[in-house]
């Protein structure tokens, strides 16, 4: 069925009670016309890391190429609000083109007509990022981060209905405000030392969920649920403790986009996470996407997994072989590539011989084939041996067969003098 908008009227409200108006003209094809009104449709995308590098490489150019098929498929498919769950940039304190990127990113996709929401992630700065947060929202840029709205409800205008908005940036359990509800105790130090992951994130959902007034909601966090599973990329939340939430956090929400783990997974059908963009380790040959999420005024919702085309993300791959082998293989233009290699003889200038076939081969492992890898506690009991004991068990690692009797011997000179010259 076909149904035509109203060229004006559409409106949107936030939490402060302001309404905006913004124009836009379209028709829209629904396959669902029992709700009248197309319903909301929005993109979950999340982990951009703008400014990373892979190993020594630059992905400025990939992350530009990915962004500029992003706003395409907003405007083709019509998305009326594009959803980004945190870690935006790589680092706290970002390179000035990542800045300009994001930023001319916000311009173009609030050109095709859709909204946008953001949150920071753990890599980001949450002021320099978000600081401008509330005076951006009349211009239909949604941008939260650090403690600062935590547990806020923006109301949403809709064509199709109300929209109750959470933006849950990442919290840090350490930089908590002291007077953040939580029943963690009544002294302030012993409230420090109980704020986990869980606490401080379940009392900003907790908050928002009691000022939810629409029938449904979209909450946009980034942490890590309880179960999921990671990748190589993902910078661990805390040392020493899990960091990890449980999923029943987001309970209540119609669909929670989440953000830091960086392979696409669900927790459940409305609990998500879309992954990054584009493979940031060795360890992500898995594909790509962003989610398409079409929600009913009631909360209904239908998701549709969209690839991030091979034309525009790079694969990575893992080569294993003798010099001879890799050298041998067809030459391969686009992907990442680390190399095992595992010739037993020296090998010189692995890295600069092998970039003729893999010109973006950014690790090579020397592994030679046969050679039984030494685990860390033999190699403490090795200190610990007598010198030409040490020597000869290096010889068996590095070589894979023992000293020959005259290897045997001038090894045994050197190691003589050579205990003989150093003096502790
Ligand atoms: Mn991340």
């Amino acid at each position: 069925m076909l149904a035509e908008l109203p060229l004006t009227g559409l409106f949107f409200g936030t939490f402060a009670g302001q309404v905006t108006e913004r124009t836009r003209s379209r028709v829209v094809m629904t396959s669902r016309p029992e709700y009248g009104a197309p319903l909301l449709r929005f993109l979950h995308t999340s982990d951009w890391h703008l400014g990373r590098t892979f190993g020594p490489v630059s992905l400025a150019d990939d992350q530009a190429a990915f962004l500029d098929w992003l706003v395409v498929e907003c405007a083709q498919r019509q998305v009326d609000l594009v959803v980004i769950a945190g870690d935006i940039y790589d680092r706290a304190i970002m390179p000035t083109e990542a800045a300009e990127l994001f930023l001319d990113t916000l311009r173009r996709l609030r050109a095709t007509g859709a909204l946008v929401a953001a949150i920071t992630g753990n890599h980001d700065g949450a002021v320099r990022v978000a600081g401008y947060d509330d005076l951006l929202d009349s211009s239909g840029v949604y941008l939260r981060g650090g403690y600062a709205h935590a547990g806020e409800v923006l109301h949403l205008e809709m064509t199709d209905g109300p929209l109750d908005l959470v933006l849950l940036p990442f919290l840090d359990p350490q930089a908590a405000p002291d007077d953040l509800t939580v029943a963690d105790g009544d002294d302030v130090v012993q409230r420090r030392v109980a704020r986990t992951h869980q606490s401080v994130l379940s009392a900003a959902a907790g908050a928002a969920r009691a000022a939810l007034t629409a029938p449904r909601s979209l909450a946009v966090a980034h942490a890590f649920v309880a179960g999921s599973s990671t990748t190589e990329s993902e910078r661990q939340l805390t040392v020493g403790g899990t960091g990890q939430v449980d999923a029943s956090v987001f309970d209540g929400f119609s669909y929670t986009a989440l953000g830091h783990l960086h392979r696409p997974q669900s927790v459940s059908d409305s609990v998500r996470y879309s992954g990054t963009p584009l493979a940031y380790s060795f360890s992500e040959e898995h594909a790509k996407s962003v989610i398409i999420v079409d929600m009913a005024p009631d909360g209904l919702i239908t998701s549709t997994i969209v690839p991030v085309p091979g034309s525009v993300g790079r694969p990575v791959r893992t080569v294993i072989g003798t010099m001879a082998e890799l050298l041998a293989h067809p030459v391969d233009e686009r992907a990442f590539v680390r190399a095992v290699v595992t010739d037993r003889d020296t090998v010189l200038d692995a890295k600069a011989r092998l970039a003729v076939v893999f010109p973006r081969v950014v690790e090579v492992k020397l592994e030679p084939a046969g050679v039984t890898v030494v685990d860390p506690e033999s190699a403490r009991s090795a200190r610990e041996l007598p010198p030409l004991e040490a020597t000869r068990s290096f010889w068996l690692h590095a070589e894979g067969s023992d000293l020959d009797e005259r290897t045997g011997t001038l090894l045994q000179e050197i190691v003589g003098v050579a205990v003989a010259t150093v003096t502790v």
